[in-house]
């Protein structure tokens, strides 16, 4: 099992992110889905420079990025955009792709559920074609209802890859099992072998350990199903403006190279824009609570 972190949770540059990373112990990044802001060869050589491996991307499903829009010209962009990150991952040789259908934010469906379903598989197809004649594996991301009205549940997602083909998988989250799902160490043994990737926060989508998951039951649930890739982790933590705030250091009031379409995203993840110090902090507390599990 190896350690990953995501990256789309604070603006700044990537060398400090690797930097950071690599003296708390991870070995691989899980890149943000912004292939219009990476140079592939530079990212290669900052990956080396710190000994760290790309394990995949995660979509930024923001904007008007949406595999079951409406329009079917905003449809054909959007799986352009989930092809250019899958091209990233593969010149960075990375493994897996975290996709989340539809645009984070928008709970309002535009269409007939038979007719959004259409897209959705007919535009995973398209990635999956990719994918599939590169090397790389497609995890189908639910995520929760605040985030998104499409794919909230392991056994939605499941459908979805089971419909695209036979090696496309899906990709668990604790933070939005813990909020959909009935039951999520059942959920995940019905994944099997269609794992392909896990995303670890706790429940208050605070590091590993900061909150009530029960992470030696979420291991030895993993183990028994037998996945043992990676462990990405993905904090993003809540925002707390009143007096009770037990890390008064923790919010950037003047974050620098921060866009306004990344600060929404931020927002839309119920976040905002977080110091460095906070940000090593929950850094650090991920790696030692899951480092014990590595092998
Ligand atoms: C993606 O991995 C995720 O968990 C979402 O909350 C972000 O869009
Ligand atoms: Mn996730």
């Amino acid at each position: 099992m190896r350690l990953a972190i995501h990256n789309w949770m604070r603006a700044e540059t990537l060398e400090s992110t690797l930097k950071r990373i690599s003296a708390l112990g991870y070995t691989h990044l899980e890149i943000q889905g912004a292939p219009e802001m990476y140079d592939t060869q530079e990212v290669k050589e900052l990956l080396e420079k710190y000994g760290i491996q790309c394990w995949g991307s995660v979509t930024l499903m923001l904007e008007e990025r949406n595999l079951l829009a409406k329009d079917p010209d905003q449809r054909k962009r959007s799986v352009q955009y989930v092809l250019d990150l899958a091209q990233m991952v593969k010149d960075l040789g990375g493994k897996v792709i975290s996709l989340v259908p539809a645009t984070v934010g928008k709970i309002i469906p535009d269409a007939r559920p038979e007719e959004e379903w259409e897209w959705a598989v007919e535009g995973v197809k398209q990635v999956y074609e990719f994918t599939e004649a590169n090397g790389l594996r497609i995890g189908i991301e639910p995520i929760n209802r605040f985030e998104t009205y499409f794919i909230n549940r392991g056994d939605q997602a499941l459908a979805l890859a089971e419909a695209v083909g036979p090696n496309c998988g899906v990709c668990l989250d604790t933070f939005h099992m813990n909020i959909e799902e009935v039951d999520m160490f059942a959920t995940m043994k019905r994944m099997g072998s269609r794992l392909v990737n896990f995303h670890v926060a706790d429940n208050n989508r605070m590091a590993p350990g900061m909150g009530k998951l029960d992470w030696k039951r979420i291991m030895s649930t993993l183990a028994e199903i037998g996945y043992d890739e990676t462990l990405s982790v993905e904090f993003c933590p809540p925002i707390d403006r009143t007096p009770a705030n037990p890390y008064p250091n923790s919010i950037d009031e003047a974050p620098e190279g921060l866009s306004e379409e990344q600060l929404k995203f931020l927002q839309d993840h119920g976040s905002t824009a977080i110091t460095e110090e906070f940000y090593s902090m929950l850094t650090q507390r991920s790696a030692d609570l899951l480092k014990p599990y590595l092998s």
